[in-house]
């Protein structure tokens, strides 16, 4: 049946892996270590040290579609490759390269633990190829409002913080199962999910489906918004896709809705197509942001000071 077509699709989508270059340091780079306090970034290679490679996500994400960009835009990413993986190898990745000190350049973005957990920075980007600061969007299906009022408004209502988020996914990230993390989130910000709630009828078991990313940010805000629903009496189900087939979900109708729409830049396109189809319900946070991102460690502050493969 076409329902489960495309989710086979979006899931085999997400989980096409490329490989992720191992970072390897090699031998003769051990001046790195020490050339560290020098404010001379030529006195090291970090970009050949890291083989002029970006430690990338999923193919589908915008932030990977921005570093291909970036290799066009600067003539210091000239020759550059962009490696996707999947999120969770991303953070693997980059755990192993602080544990170890070398250099690493990783495609990134806030809200995220990571922040919370290392010591890093985004590279300034005088081109403006990862865009400015960006909201994170709700997006419904249309006829949502009429055959689920009570959904429709919760969704329409739900609105937090990058610090709030943060909190969920630092506890997922340090082990939480994502559904217990919501759970325990809700608990502790009751008022705010009030907010959310406030005047909304309870329903009895209806089914109501959400789409998103398996991207950190989106397990965190995903399940949140899903538990709410789930304690108003929704029988909820959070399905996880590739970006493109979220969108498509929704705006066909095959999905009821998503919390996971990075705009303006990030999805820019993908909003470009779906829009007409979709019916918007605003930010759900502001203050969000993509780029690439390096540990502090690096003696390097732009996307220029990274040095060309040719
Ligand atoms: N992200 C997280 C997504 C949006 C949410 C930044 C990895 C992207 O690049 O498409």
């Amino acid at each position: 049946m076409f329902k489960f077509s495309w989710k086979r699709l979006g899931i085999a989508a997400g989980l096409s892996l490329s490989l992720v270059a191992a970072g390897c340091g090699s031998d003769d780079n051990d001046s790195a270590t020490d050339d560290k306090s020098s404010d001379n970034s030529d006195d090291v290679n970090y970009s050949e040290e890291m083989d002029y490679s970006v430690t990338a996500i999923e193919p589908g994400a915008g932030v990977v579609q921005a570093a291909e960009d970036a290799t066009e835009d600067y003539d210091s990413m000239e020759g550059w490759e962009v490696q996707t993986s999947s999120s969770g190898a991303m953070a693997t990745e980059l755990g192993e390269a602080i544990k170890n000190e070398e250099p690493i350049v990783v495609t990134g973005w806030s809200p995220h633990w990571k922040f919370a957990k290392y010591d890093l920075k985004y590279l300034e980007d005088p081109e403006g190829t990862f865009g400015e600061a960006e909201t994170i969007d709700t997006m419904v299906r249309e006829g949502l409002e009429e055959d689920m009022p009570e959904a429709y408004e919760v969704l329409d209502n739900f609105n937090w913080t990058p610090d709030d988020l943060e909190d969920v996914m630092l506890e997922i990230s340090d082990g939480a199962d994502p559904e217990e993390a919501a759970t325990e989130w809700i608990e502790e910000n009751e008022d705010k999910v009030a907010e959310w709630t406030e005047g909304v009828d309870e329903v009895d078991g209806e089914d109501i489906e959400l789409v998103y990313v398996e991207w950190d940010t989106e397990i965190g805000s995903t399940n949140v918004i899903g538990k709410v629903l789930e304690d108003l009496g929704y029988n909820v189900k959070v399905s996880p896709l590739d970006n493109a087939v979220m969108w498509q979900a929704v705006a066909n109708g095959e999905a009821d809705g998503m919390v996971a729409a990075w705009l303006p830049a990030t999805h820019g396109e993908l909003y470009e197509e779906y829009k007409d189809d979709l019916v918007e319900l605003g930010p759900n946070l502001e203050g969000a942001k993509i780029g690439v991102v390096v540990p502090e460690y690096l003696d390097i502050d732009s996307i220029e000071d990274l040095e060309s493969a040719n």
